[in-house]
């Protein structure tokens, strides 16, 4: 058998990694050849959860999983580890501003880091899901400095597959139907939901997504502030947030980035910017990427930008740019 790869979930006693935990144990994202050391890391308060959470795991009787580590250092979860799901995250609190919670976040990013710059491996690939997570990537990548800046993204799958449903069951067909929408810029709600360049397949033909649906104003109104807004949807029906959907998104963007997304096909990602399509450099924004079997993700460039399509993708920069800025200079205080 492989090697064991060191995985580390944080948040691992939060409802994202309850659902997550299973999965990855159970192979649906590093196959289901390849056995796991699971480091668990929570904050102190929650090690008796978190041991709950270690038992159960243990009665999934799971064969990939070789050896279960519950901790609240951050030197323990990620030494030498190969991939970090960064679930955990300061929520919002009643009466709470954006800019406290931003704060309060950079300060935990800052520090996972700088563990991660000084235990983890210099291959290890890192998703943050812990909101406001493109900021949160940014800063984690910031402050680690030895590990190549490729290596960090964040969390906009969620968004990309809540935008494929939406088309699928407006049309009537199933969500796998539907290829290359786009969600440019923040995991938040300037986020821009774009099927311009998307397509599907109506009985054996392929469409673009405008032609399907017949309805402009739909796909430039309804459609984007619907997947902008799902998110406090589901919070206000279920009184909690969405987790059954955002770790099924996080293993599809760990299992396409571990493995190679189907090459007709690319899928969202929040990445670092390297300027592409005028975006700023150095916040880390969602863009379509396609990823080769060697875990190697690419920009798709050159696809054309209507004027509609810029402003919003500016909006999104813009306030990715306002929020590394407050992040920033918080820390440098
Ligand atoms: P929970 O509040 O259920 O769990 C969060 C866990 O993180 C808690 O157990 C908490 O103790 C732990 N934690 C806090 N600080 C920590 C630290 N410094 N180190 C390690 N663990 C720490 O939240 P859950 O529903 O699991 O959501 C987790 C995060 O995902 C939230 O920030 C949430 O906003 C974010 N989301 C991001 C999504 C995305 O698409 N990027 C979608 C889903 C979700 O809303």
């Amino acid at each position: 058998m492989a090697t064991p790869l060191k995985v580390c979930v944080t948040g691992a006693a939060g409802q994202i990694a309850y659902s997550l935990l299973y999965q990855i144990g159970h192979g649906d994202v590093f196959g289901k050849e390849q056995p796991l050391i699971l480091t668990l890391l929570d904050i102190t308060p929650m090690m008796n959860a978190l041991h709950g959470v270690v038992m159960e795991l243990h009665d999934c009787a799971m064969t990939l999983v070789k050896e279960i580590v519950p901790t609240d250092s951050e030197e323990e979860a990620f030494r030498d580890i190969d991939v970090a799901f960064l679930v955990g995250s300061m929520p919002r609190r009643e009466g709470m501003l954006r800019k406290d919670l931003l704060t309060a976040n950079a300060k935990i990013f800052r520090s996972q880091g700088l563990s991660l710059d000084k235990f983890a491996k210099k291959t290890v690939k890192v998703v943050v899901v812990g909101n406001p997570a493109n900021t949160n990537a940014m800063i984690c990548s910031h402050f680690a400095p030895s590990i190549p800046k490729e290596n960090f993204t964040a969390l906009t799958r969620l968004d990309h597959n809540r935008a494929k449903a939406q088309i699928a069951t407006r049309i009537g067909v199933r969500s796998d139907a539907v290829k290359n929408v786009v969600i440019w810029g923040n995991h938040s709600s300037t986020q821009f939901p774009d099927v311009s360049h998307a397509t599907v397949e109506v009985e054996g033909k392929t469409l673009p997504v405008y032609e399907a649906v017949k309805d402009d104003a739909w796909i430039e109104g309804d459609f984007i502030t619907t997947v902008q807004g799902r998110g406090a949807a589901v919070l206000k029906a279920r009184k909690l947030s969405s987790a059954m959907s955002a770790s099924k998104a996080v293993c599809d963007h760990v299992r396409d980035w571990w493995f190679g997304a189907p090459q007709d096909e690319w899928v969202s990602m929040a990445v670092m910017s390297d300027g592409s399509y005028g975006m700023p450099e150095g916040v880390v924004y969602s863009f379509p990427v396609r990823v080769s079997a060697d875990c190697k993700w690419a920009i798709v460039k050159d696809l054309p930008i209507s004027d509609f399509a810029r402003e919003k993708m500016e909006k999104t920069a813009k306030e990715l740019e306002e929020e590394k800025k407050t992040a920033l200079e918080f820390l440098a205080s």
